[in-house]
């Protein structure tokens, strides 16, 4: 472990069941985003993602595609190894459901959660989704047509079986007590308000193994059963994240990364992670994550994806299809981070062309094709500032601070309006002070205007790294920022560029996105 403060950063665990789909594809960029916004802020950072292997959603989707578990589950986890390539958005470390070392620390959660008294064996009767593998409450059912359904539109089947059980309800009031001393641990308010109200309602212990299928982590051997018991999946699942570390098991060198600094998942999973997750962790006596971090949903032009509705895309053509930064930029401008979200082709060409190729693209190759015309290919040289230089000097310089601020929240949408805000301002400045018509009238003013620019830029390219990072390194390139100079203590004035230091000839950053017939599709 280093000097360096660490940051511990996760995505839900995607069901092994299927493809990646968008809402995957948002939920692991967003991440990426925090992720490389901390370790260019100095900190020592690991991010993790994994694949839910387990339970019985698995194993019957296996069963109706002819594979086995274990077969379906690889073939999915190559599909989204080759998302998170595909996104720029490459994990530290991937747990699968299915590794030993995951069935190390789940088997020990579980003693350490039976040692303090809170497992015992009963019998489950009631409802049961397997899309969600979740059980539901008879009071939170509606029914149609004869048949009953989850409150998130699932169906739910009834269940009879001898089950283990945890003590939830002893843990109510201990959430309750954590969520008021905590008021950060779950984020965005509005999802925290409809936890506390979930709790307050009271809380039923919770059935934490299954008995009528087995494919699942085998729970110890017990006097008091006979029958062989699976780990209920969300069990399995959530312990996911502190495998990762080893904090469990005393295993690796990372368990100075427990607890997380937070779990990035949707909204239809908060449940799970905000009252199961915490109480399992308080009866194991683990530190709890600091933070719960919510995203909304993403639809295709308002709709729901679905199968049977033939909008559901695939995350990696879409990057093929705009440009991975493109696709990158549009998710965390677009939608504010906590509510959902809309996609469609016009949104995402409209962002890439108004903002990245005219704003900041355009700003780039004007600026940098005059200082190569101009200035013979090096960085201008530095005369003289105004008050209109200083200015924008000064609004790059503070972007970094309010993107800070905004990443803190968790709100990207923010930190690149805020960026995006001093583009716009850099590109009044540039129009305003004519650079061109300065070239016979004051070459020396001309030089400075230049170099005011491409110093904006360097200071609005580093914090944008996180977002688009191939076209913001792109970016450095062309203004001869070194690897080393990239990270945010570089961003200041101490590091400006220096007058002389030669460039490479300038190239587009960002084009336009310019429709064809299987683009308008
Ligand atoms: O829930 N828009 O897996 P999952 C945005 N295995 N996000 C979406 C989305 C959408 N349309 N659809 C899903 C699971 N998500 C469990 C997690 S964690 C210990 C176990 C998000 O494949 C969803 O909210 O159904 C979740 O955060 C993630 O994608 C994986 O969903």
């Amino acid at each position: 472990m280093s000097e360096r403060p660490t940051y511990m950063i996760t995505t839900a665990i995607p069901y092994a069941n299927g493809a990646p789909h968008i809402g995957h594809a948002y939920e692991r960029i967003a991440t990426d985003a925090f992720a490389r916004f901390k370790r260019l802020d100095g900190y020592d950072v690991l991010f993790v993602t994994g694949m839910d292997e387990h339970g019985q959603k698995m194993q019957r989707t296996a069963e109706k595609e002819g594979l086995s578990p274990q077969g379906l589950a690889d073939r999915t986890a190559a599909q989204f190894a080759r998302m998170g390539e595909a996104l720029n958005a490459r994990a530290d470390d991937i747990v699968r459901t299915t590794q030993d070392r995951h069935k190390q620390a789940v088997l020990e959660i579980w003693r350490r959660m039976e040692a303090n008294g809170d497992i015992y064996l009963s019998k489950y009767s009631g409802w049961y989704s397997v899309r969600d593998e979740a059980y539901y409450d008879e009071s939170e059912l509606t029914e149609r047509d004869g048949k009953r359904f989850a409150p998130t539109g699932t169906p739910v089947e009834w269940v009879e079986e001898e089950s283990w059980f945890f003590r939830l309800s002893a843990y109510a009031d201990k959430l309750l007590a954590y969520y008021q001393a905590h008021p950060e641990f779950i984020t965005p308010d509005h999802y925290r308000n409809e936890i506390i109200a979930f709790v307050k309602r009271g809380l039923t212990d919770l059935s934490v193994s299954r008995t009528t299928f087995d494919w699942g982590i085998p729970i110890p051997p017990s006097p008091q059963t006979n029958a062989s018991h699976v780990m209920y999946v969300w069990v399995d699942a959530l312990t996911n994240y502190i495998t990762a570390t080893g904090w469990l098991t005393k295993e690796g060198d990372k368990s100075g990364f427990w607890p997380a600094d937070a779990h990035v998942i949707g909204k239809d999973i908060t449940r799970f992670h905000a009252i199961y997750w915490p109480a399992f962790l308080m009866s194991a006596a683990a530190p709890l994550p600091k933070q719960i971090v919510v995203h909304g949903f993403l639809f295709s032009r308002g709709e729901k994806m679905s199968k049977s509705v033939g909008n559901v895309v695939d995350p990696i053509e879409l990057a093929d299809r705009y440009g991975v930064d493109q696709l990158r930029y549009f998710f965390l401008r677009e939608i504010p981070f906590g509510q959902d979200g809309n996609y469609s082709h016009e949104g995402i060409v409209m962002r890439i062309n108004a903002d990245l190729a005219n704003d900041l693209g355009n700003l780039a190759q004007r600026s940098l094709s005059m200082i190569n015309k101009n200035c013979a290919g090096a960085v201008p040289k530095k005369g003289a500032l105004t008050e209109a230089d200083n200015d924008i000097l000064a609004q790059a310089a503070f972007a970094l601070d309010k993107a800070r601020a905004a990443m803190n929240d968790y709100a990207p949408h923010h930190a690149l309006a805020e960026i995006f805000r001093v583009v716009a301002e850099a590109n009044r400045y540039f129009a305003g002070e004519e650079p061109w018509a300065k070239k016979k009238t004051d070459p020396a003013r001309m030089e400075t205007i230049l170099y005011v620019t491409a110093e904006t830029l360097r200071r609005l390219a580093i914090p944008l790294q996180p977002f688009i990072p191939e076209a913001a390194g792109k970016l450095l390139d062309l203004l001869g920022v070194g690897p080393d100079s990239r990270d945010f203590a570089h961003a200041d004035a101490a590091n400006a560029l220096q007058e002389g230091a030669p460039l490479p000839p300038p190239a587009p950053v960002f084009p336009r996105f310019v429709e064809t017939e299987e683009g308008a599709a």
